[in-house]
């Protein structure tokens, strides 16, 4: 893919580009716990956004997105989000700039292989590629963590996701054959090895596209909020459902919305989960991995209630396959993919099984990714 944007960027705009990458990401466990302040531990993985750019002498930024076939073009002063994928560049263009330094026009030529919609991030991968970018063809000396932050800043005010900051995270600061265990609260991180040779990270595509996520998204957010209200009254020391224990919560069970205590229950068990769960990776007891992640499914399937019937589905069928050591939905939810841990040689009988029973039940295939933990973001070429 390089080589061929590479040449397409010449024949475009007729000059030669400075070409970056930036990764989707996986996540092993501790999912929405991002913006409550908790853990999360990701990885970026080997599927990526592609950005190629070069100054253009204007005040305008052209892009080409290879993948829709679609040119758009902006002013580099514009401040209003528009409709669409180009929301996530105006709105990085918009905060690298705001701490004083302003950039010029540049042409950019964006592709990739992230399957968009299926909750690996490819919306961060892009801002993260396009941010990545700028960085280095201005000077700008932003650190990966504030271009994640400003990833995430564009999440909220130009797509209207209200995100933490797992996934811009990822795909700017993962690292080749680790996962990440980040505190989404301190920013302080530690990689931990996944190094099991006769086990594979395997991705299931239910081929839905999780595009109810934004707006339920956002209410799951509001809902931990109203939680973390109600027990602030008892506990003024509580900041976020990061500072809550179980006993907190089932102490005041009966003041509680049930739907609200549901969502924190989901939160507050799944942040114990991450630990247990960093714990068994450390200790080389992948069994106690996987039942951790079995148990996080539960939780996001039934207490936070953001799955749905084609993720459940291929979860339940993998208790029914040799060689599956976990699975559960990965990501915002609604859609999007499963992430197993299966036995490397079991994988093509995973595949053909999962393959067949999820066609038989919801008569479309689901792809298979087997995936990589790669990098995050760099320069390819210049
Ligand atoms: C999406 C968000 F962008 C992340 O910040 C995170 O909350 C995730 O859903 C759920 O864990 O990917």
């Amino acid at each position: 893919m390089t080589a061929s944007l590479l040449k397409e960027f010449v024949q475009r705009y007729g000059q030669e580009p400075l070409l970056v990458a930036a990764p989707g990401r996986i996540n092993f466990i501790g999912e929405h716990t991002d913006y409550n302040k908790g853990f999360v531990l990701p990885a970026a993985v080997d599927k990526r956004i592609y950005a190629a750019m070069a100054k253009n002498g204007t005040g305008t930024v052209n892009v080409f997105a290879r993948q829709f076939s679609e040119s758009i073009s902006f002013d580099v002063n514009e401040t209003q989000p528009r409709s669409g994928w180009i929301n996530y560049l105006l709105g990085v263009t918009y905060y690298v700039q705001q701490t004083g330094t302003a950039i010029e026009g540049i042409d950019v030529l964006i592709d990739g292989d992230v399957p968009v919609g299926a909750g690996m991030s490819s919306s961060a991968a892009l801002c993260s590629a396009y941010g990545f970018a700028l960085n280095e063809l201005f000077k700008l000396d932003y650190s990966r963590m504030e271009l994640a932050v400003i990833g995430q800043k564009t999440e909220h005010n130009f797509a209207g996701v209200k995100c933490g900051i797992m996934d811009q995270f990822a795909s700017l600061l993962g690292k080749a054959g680790h996962a990440i265990k980040l505190d989404c609260r301190s920013l302080e991180y530690e990689y931990i090895p996944f190094n099991f040779p006769e086990y594979k990270i395997v991705l299931v595509n239910t081929m839905v596209s999780h595009s109810l996520a934004g707006t339920e998204y956002n209410l799951r957010r509001q809902q931990c909020e109203e939680g973390v209200e109600l027990l602030k009254k008892y506990y003024p020391e509580i900041k976020s459902l990061r500072d809550v224990s179980y006993e907190q919560l089932t102490r005041h069970w009966k003041e509680f919305n049930a739907t609200v205590y549901d969502r924190c229950t989901y939160i507050v068990n799944e942040n114990q989960r991450l630990l247990a769960a960093c714990d068994a990776l450390r200790h080389n007891d992948l069994p106690g991995f996987g039942e951790m992640m079995y148990a996080s499914h539960k939780g996001l399937s039934k207490r936070y209630e953001v799955s749905c019937k084609e993720l459940d589905f291929l979860v339940e069928k993998t208790k029914l396959i040799n060689g599956v050591v976990g699975a559960r939905m990965m990501g915002g939810g609604f859609g999007g993919c499963t992430i197993n841990i299966v036995q490397e040689n079991g994988i093509e009988n995973f595949t053909e099984q999962i393959q067949q029973a999820y066609q038989q039940q919801f008569a479309k295939t689901p792809e298979v990714y087997v995936m990589q933990l790669e990098e995050g973001a760099r320069i390819i070429s210049q």
